[in-house]
């Protein structure tokens, strides 16, 4: 899939507010993570937004403080990204994090036109107990699932395979619905996209069409918590 342009289409910074109005009835993929763990910086190269970023990104966790809506046109068609706020940001005052999970967790249980999640994992660390918390929480809502582990560049390639192989077992996924990715260095970002406009566009996708193996997707079961 190819990016044609992007523009910022608007936010849900409050509970009962509902995603911009132009975002209804278009498909929408949301990317959820720990804070810091690149959800912004990812957006912003798979859009090819590096040198005038588009997703706010800081070293501080805890920036995206707003669901962020981006009306993005691809070659395949029109479709909104959608940022959500990481989770598992430490110093973040209870009550914030309450109120933030009960933004999320309204607009993806009323969700309408969401037609997956990127969950994003850090690499180096592999899943933490609040990404596996995450994980189960999706797969409870029945939302199909990508993993993209990020800051790939950050590790020896052969850190980077070792890291993958332990983080797919600790996930119980497939290998194919995870990809290493970096934002820094872009290593993998087209081939996300690419899995992405194949979600988004299933028609589009000439190797879809007479498929016999009745794959309906990335949804997956819950795993275990730790
Ligand atoms: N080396 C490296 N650093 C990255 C990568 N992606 C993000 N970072 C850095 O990680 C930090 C956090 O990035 P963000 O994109 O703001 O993270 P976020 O997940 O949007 O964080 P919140 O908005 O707080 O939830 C920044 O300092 C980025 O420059 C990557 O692929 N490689
Ligand atoms: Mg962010």
């Amino acid at each position: 899939m190819k990016i044609k342009s992007v523009e910022f289409a608007g936010a849900i910074g409050q509970l009962g507010q509902q995603p911009p109005e132009s975002a209804r009835g278009m498909p929408q993929v949301a990317f959820a993570g720990r804070s810091n763990v690149g959800k912004s910086s990812l957006i912003n190269r798979l859009l090819g937004r590096t040198r005038t970023a588009i997703a706010r990104v800081s070293q501080q966790p805890g920036k995206t403080q707003e669901i962020n809506f981006y009306r993005v046109r691809a070659d395949l068609g029109d479709f909104f990204l959608v940022d959500l706020p990481g989770y598992g940001f430490a110093k973040a005052p209870k009550d914030l994090q309450r109120k933030w999970e009960g933004v999320i967790d309204a607009f993806l249980t009323a969700r309408t036109d969401l037609v997956g999640m990127v969950q994003l994992i850090d690499l180096r660390t592999g899943p933490t107990p609040d990404d596996l918390r995450n994980v189960n929480y999706l797969a409870r809502l029945e939302i199909p699932v990508l993993f993209a582990f990020t800051k790939s560049d950050k590790l020896s390639l052969m850190k980077r395979q070792d890291q993958f192989r332990a983080a797919v077992q600790k996930l119980e996924i497939d290998p194919d619905q995870a990809i290493p990715v970096s934002a820094v260095n872009g290593d993998n970002t087209q081939q996300l996209l690419d899995t992405l406009g194949d979600l988004l566009f299933p028609a589009a996708d000439p190797a879809a069409a007479g498929d016999e193996e009745g794959s309906d997707g990335p949804a997956r079961e819950p795993v275990d918590e730790v």
